[in-house]
């Protein structure tokens, strides 16, 4: 799909208080602000205008925007998140949203963005901590009405589907080994990645060329061999509070 926008939000000074399972420590601001900045720089650069929300205090993972909503071009669908804490954070993106697409929102069940991978008129929904089968309900009521098929599937201890799963374009993705050889994947191009490496799986493909979080020399290679242009962020803040580089935007 060809992207020409995105909608970021600025990381608030308590992003070290959102939710984490990484035991990597606290985020720091300054770090995070920066790496948000580099961030926002290579979207830029790869042509995305951006929309840059104001940060949200109260909410330490509002940054992580991806878990609010999902745009098409057709449509945005507002989500229900998993995670109590974060459920106020819809709020703060209707107004934007409404501003570039149609919002649906959902009315029932919990899901994130983070669990919502779109391929052509596919999407891929993994059921999470965070997104249930009365969320994958409601998302597929809403999605279906424009032609949209809904493929729900387990993804184990992962925190999001796109923890563990990304689609690079064509007919590539980049997975971690245990999903790999999931059914639903079968007729693409797999790119397994050990578990040792699954931060690097969130890699984000935007027009045709790649953003991999820094540090995984092993995924970087074989993201190279694509031919692809390749970008690497450093994103060592984000993966302390367990957000990627898919997290930090929507992209449309
Ligand atoms: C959370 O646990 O909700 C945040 N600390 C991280 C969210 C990351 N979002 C994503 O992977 N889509």
């Amino acid at each position: 799909m060809k992207f020409t926008q995105a909608i970021v939000r600025r990381p608030a000074a308590s992003c070290g208080d959102g939710l984490t399972n990484a035991q990597l420590g606290q985020a720091d601001y300054t770090r995070t602000l920066q790496q948000f900045g580099e961030y926002c720089a290579k979207l830029s650069e790869l042509g995305l205008e951006l929309t840059e929300l104001p940060s949200l205090d109260a909410f330490p993972d509002a940054h992580f925007v991806e878990d609010v909503a999902v745009i098409t071009p057709e449509f945005a669908v507002l989500t229900r998140p998993g995670a109590p804490a974060r459920s106020g954070e819809t709020k703060a993106i209707e107004v934007p949203l409404a501003a570039c697409r149609e919002v649906k929102p959902m009315h029932d069940g919990h899901l994130d963005g983070g669990d919502v991978m779109l391929i052509g008129k596919r999407f891929f929904v993994g059921l999470s901590g965070r997104t249930d089968a009365a969320g994958v309900r409601a998302f597929k009521d809403i999605v279906s009405h424009f032609g949209y098929d809904v493929e729900a599937m387990p993804i184990g201890a992962s925190l999001h589907l796109k923890s563990s799963v990304n689609y690079l374009g064509g007919e590539t993705l980049l997975v971690c080994d245990v999903l790999a050889n999931h059914s639903v994947f079968a007729k693409f191009h797999r790119i397994a990645v050990d578990m040792a490496d699954e931060y690097a799986c969130n890699t984000l493909e935007v027009n045709g060329e790649l953003i991999t979080p820094a540090g995984y020399p092993r995924v970087q290679e074989r993201l190279e061999a694509l031919g692809m242009p390749l970008h690497v962020l450093d994103a060592s803040e984000f993966r302390k509070m367990d957000g990627g580089l898919t997290c930090l935007s929507l992209r449309f």
